[in-house]
């Protein structure tokens, strides 16, 4: 794992989601729960390298798309697309720099800028997605019109054209690198799309059949024999509301507390995590800080916190 200096970026962004609070997400992780406390205890060097969130872009969102023009069923679109372009060039220049870039959102949109901004400097980039849902809807499929439950379909080149060629490269990501954990709430559509492409969908159903270390192994194996990098796009829905109900979208059935670290903590043994974010934390539905706290734990699990 590239440790030498991780490269935070802030993205205080919840248009892509159907419920607003994510975008307190990112200072909610770094000051009340304690992130920069949990990186300086594991002493991982680090810098806050931008901040992306809806003022920044107030004055491009409106001029990337004819208001007269707008697509149906993308709610929000001229902004999630302006912020998807200035969070891609961050997470560009983080990746350049030769540090390990950690964006903190928001909701799962921001994924579309930051898998884009990767999607530069990585020709196989490998991505593992844990969530409850697919986030694979198109503006024709999403029961919500939310982008957040499109966006790892758009990295991999389906769905609204401005977004899936943003900034060029289209598809940002092979389904064949793509490994989705922790899923349990998949639109009919996502089925197919997930069934035809032969992306590899690790469900609740598999983890509790095979065991999440039997799941991790196939996984880490796999990207590294394939992929020139690894990208963690961690939604913390993945994680059962009963440890994680600061979320805008809850699914019961979720990956268990030791679940989700034994995940993290053997990416971080492995040593193939590139770059990673953590989404959807939404503090103004969380009981205190129970799922900010959780959040950060699993950041620092995934960076080297060990228990022994
Ligand atoms: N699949 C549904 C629900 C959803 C997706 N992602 C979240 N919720 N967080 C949709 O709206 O696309
Ligand atoms: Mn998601
Ligand atoms: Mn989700």
């Amino acid at each position: 794992m590239t440790l030498s200096r991780v490269a935070i970026i802030k993205v205080p962004f919840d248009l892509g989601a159907g419920t607003r609070g994510a975008s307190l997400g990112p200072d909610c992780l770094l000051q009340e729960a304690g992130l920069t406390d949990k990186l300086n205890s594991l002493f991982v060097p680090y810098e806050i390298a931008g901040e992306v969130g809806v003022p920044a872009i107030a004055g491009t969102a409106t001029e990337a798309f004819d208001p007269a023009q707008l697509p149906p069923n993308l709610k929000h679109i001229a902004e999630v697309y302006a912020m998807s372009d200035s969070l891609a060039e961050h997470v560009s220049a983080a990746a350049a720099s030769g540090a390990f870039p950690l964006v903190l959102g928001g909701d799962h949109s921001i994924a579309i800028g930051t898998i884009a901004g990767l999607a530069e400097h990585y020709a196989n980039m490998g991505v593992i997605w844990f969530d409850a849902h697919s986030d694979m809807n198109t503006e024709h499929t999403s029961p919500s019109g939310n982008i957040h439950g499109m966006s790892l379909g758009i990295s991999l080149g389906r769905g609204y054209e401005p977004l899936t060629k943003l900034r060029g490269i289209c598809p940002k990501i092979k389904p064949e690198h793509v490994a989705i954990i922790g899923a349990r709430s998949l639109d009919p559509d996502e089925k197919q799309f997930i069934r035809s492409l032969g992306v590899a969908c690790y469900t609740m159903h598999d983890i509790d059949r095979m065991g999440i270390a039997k799941v991790m192994d196939e996984v880490i194996r796999r990207m590294q024999r394939e992929t020139d990098g690894v990208h963690i796009s961690f939604d913390i829905d993945s994680v059962d509301p009963r440890e994680a109900p600061g979320t805008g979208t809850p699914v019961k059935g979720g990956l268990s507390y030791r679940e989700a670290h034994l995940a993290m903590e053997l990416l971080y043994q492995s040593g193939i995590a590139t770059s990673a974010e953590l989404v959807e934390v939404n503090p103004s539905l969380d009981q205190g800080l129970k799922t900010a706290t959780l959040a950060v734990e699993l950041i620092g699990s995934l960076l080297g916190d060990q228990i022994l």
